[in-house]
């Protein structure tokens, strides 16, 4: 009976799982992450990025990501699994990275030497060290430029799912066509990471699949296609250097004799990567139309399966394509984990005493709002970063961690609006998703049942499901995506977190306050005093929940 494996190169950890399939039991035999800052310390990362004098800069070394991957090739072959079972592996990676590859870069891909680890055998293979990641908000110039050769922001994201942002590749590909015109010049091929990753265990080109193709700003979702329009506007030159798109469950080929001889692994399919959201869409199990998950990771994500693209109006949301085949919408805020991180350091609080902080006090916070913007942010966009605090003492510690949880859910329900989903059930997923009292605010925000998952990393296991899904596939066989995900990537019916109807409709009134909060802080509305007023008239102050 097969094996599969699913690996996730996230912001800060690399993980794997493997799945053993059978007609009657699907079990998951093996997991294990790294995380790379303590792993890799030679690399220099912190939270897995490199430190740089300007925040709107954020870059990571891909020579860190391959030897990752090396590391845990290693676990894998340690592991005592009969890895001859190991059918197929996919991958999972952090959206819209860019790797710049020179021509010679098959050629070092398949002639690694199995005596030594992949990440200083790739460094001339590469035409620039590092890769702008998804928190890189460096490219505001760029995005407007590629905005106004394509027609307009209705334009851009009626043909690509989402009008320009910063961290998408295209205007981050133009950014470096103008500030790196060398690097550029002895650019071959543009990969992103999960291509890039796929294409070092095949030894040869991987494709990009139409999940991640749609987190550039330059393919037509509509053909899954590159859009000629976007791709000259970004670089010249730049329809030569891309790699084509191939639809998810592509097999790219076997894995190469290096990955093999170096940890005795067989030849197993090959099956293109996609990124991080389009994964965890298959991880939380959501094939159909109508539930939504929430990933509460280093950016916190709200989606769910479209089956067609309706276009965020209001330019906050994006459509991906789905591995499916379908579509994706999705909302992402970069003050995910690095804010919760921030407001438990200042107060110097183990997540034990975040919580208890959470538990102790009232609901609502008594209209006291913290806009947790530590970082830049993307919905809303803000490129300044600061947390902004109305009626909030910055230095009253359970007032902080009520406000960074309140805050970040009721941003995710306001701006998730768009995708017209009426939300009933939220599968919840990544690593705060283990605190039930963050996934009590979630259920009474959004007056929504939350349900877990045993696996913590949904976009792994998405990735080991559809590495599963393709071999079948590949085999001649057919398989329902329902019955993919059937028995592995659902919900624990004991988990459920019921919402409390009288929080939810307190909840309805702080939305209020939080937009009001929100414009004034982008400078689009007046002070929120009124606002606050209000909220306190019309609701007496609630108990606490732990009370
Ligand atoms: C999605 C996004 C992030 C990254 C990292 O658009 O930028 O969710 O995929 O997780």
């Amino acid at each position: 009976m097969p094996l599969y494996l699913g690996l996730d190169c996230s912001t800060q950890s690399l993980t794997a799982c493997v799945l053993d399939i059978d007609e009657h039991r699907r079990d998951i035999v093996f997991q294990s992450s790294l995380q790379f800052d303590e792993a890799l310390p030679a690399y220099g990362t912190r939270h897995g990025v490199l430190p740089h004098a300007d925040p709107s800069v954020v870059r990571s070394p891909p020579c860190m990501w391959a030897d990752a991957l090396d590391l845990m090739m290693a676990r894998l072959a340690r592991s005592g699994l009969d890895l001859d079972r190991l059918a197929a592996m996919s991958g999972s990676a952090q959206q819209h990275g860019s790797v710049y590859c020179c021509a010679s870069a098959d050629r070092a891909w398949r002639n690694l030497d199995v005596r030594q680890s992949p990440g200083e055998q790739l460094a001339d293979s590469l035409a620039r060290p590092v890769s702008p990641v998804w928190l890189d908000s460096s490219t505001s110039r760029e995005c407007a430029e590629l905005t106004a050769a394509v027609g307009g922001s209705d334009a851009l994201a009626q043909t690509t799912g989402s009008r320009a942002f910063e961290r998408f590749t295209g205007p981050q590909i133009r950014k470096v066509f103008k500030t790196e015109p060398a690097a550029y010049a002895s650019t071959d091929r543009i990969h992103l990471i999960s291509s890039f990753l796929a294409s070092l265990l095949a030894g040869h080109h991987a494709p990009i699949d139409p999940g991640d193709g749609s987190g550039m700003n330059l393919m037509d979702l509509a053909t899954n296609e590159w859009w000629p329009p976007a791709v000259e506007a970004s670089a010249p030159g730049l329809a030569a250097k891309l790699p084509p798109i191939s639809p998810s469950s592509t097999i790219v080929g076997t894995l190469s004799a290096y990955w093999q001889r170096r940890h005795g692994l067989p030849p197993s399919r090959i099956v293109a990567w996609s990124g991080d959201n389009p994964c965890s869409l298959i991880g939380t199990g959501l094939v159909r139309e109508g539930n939504v998950a929430i990933s509460l990771g280093t950016s916190d994500t709200i989606f769910g399966l479209m089956r067609e693209p309706r276009v965020d109006a209001g330019g906050t949301g994006h459509v991906f394509g789905a591995p499916t085949g379908e579509f994706m919408g999705l909302t992402c805020f970069s003050n995910g984990s690095l804010a919760r991180e921030r407001v438990r350091d200042a107060f110097g609080l183990t997540w034990r005493q975040f919580s208890d902080a959470l538990g102790a006090t009232a609901p609502g916070n008594d209209g006291r709002i913290l806009l947790p913007w530590f970082e830049p942010e993307i919905t809303p966009a803000v490129a300044h970063p600061g947390a902004r605090r109305y009626g909030l003492d910055a230095g009253d510690a359970a007032g902080n961690v009520r406000g960074v949880v309140e805050a970040q859910q009721l941003a995710l329900a306001r701006h998730s609006q768009w995708m017209g989903v009426d939300v009933r059930t939220i599968h919840a997923t990544g690593g705060a998703a283990a605190n039930r009292v963050i996934l009590q605010v979630m259920a009474d925000v959004f007056g929504a049942d939350v349900y877990q998952f045993d696996v913590g990393n949904t976009a792994c296991l998405g990735a080991a499901l559809r590495a599963f899904h393709a071999d079948v596939i590949a085999a001649g066989g057919s398989i329902e995506w329902a019955d993919v995900v059937r028995g592995m990537a659902e919900p624990v019916a004991a988990t459920r977190i019921r919402p409390d109807p009288d929080r939810h409709a307190m909840y309805n009134e702080l939305m209020r306050v939080h937009a009001a909060c929100e414009s004034h802080a982008l400078g689009r509305g007046g002070e929120p005093g009124e606002a606050i007023q209000r909220f306190r008239q019309r609701t007496p102050s609630s108990k606490s929940t732990t009370s």
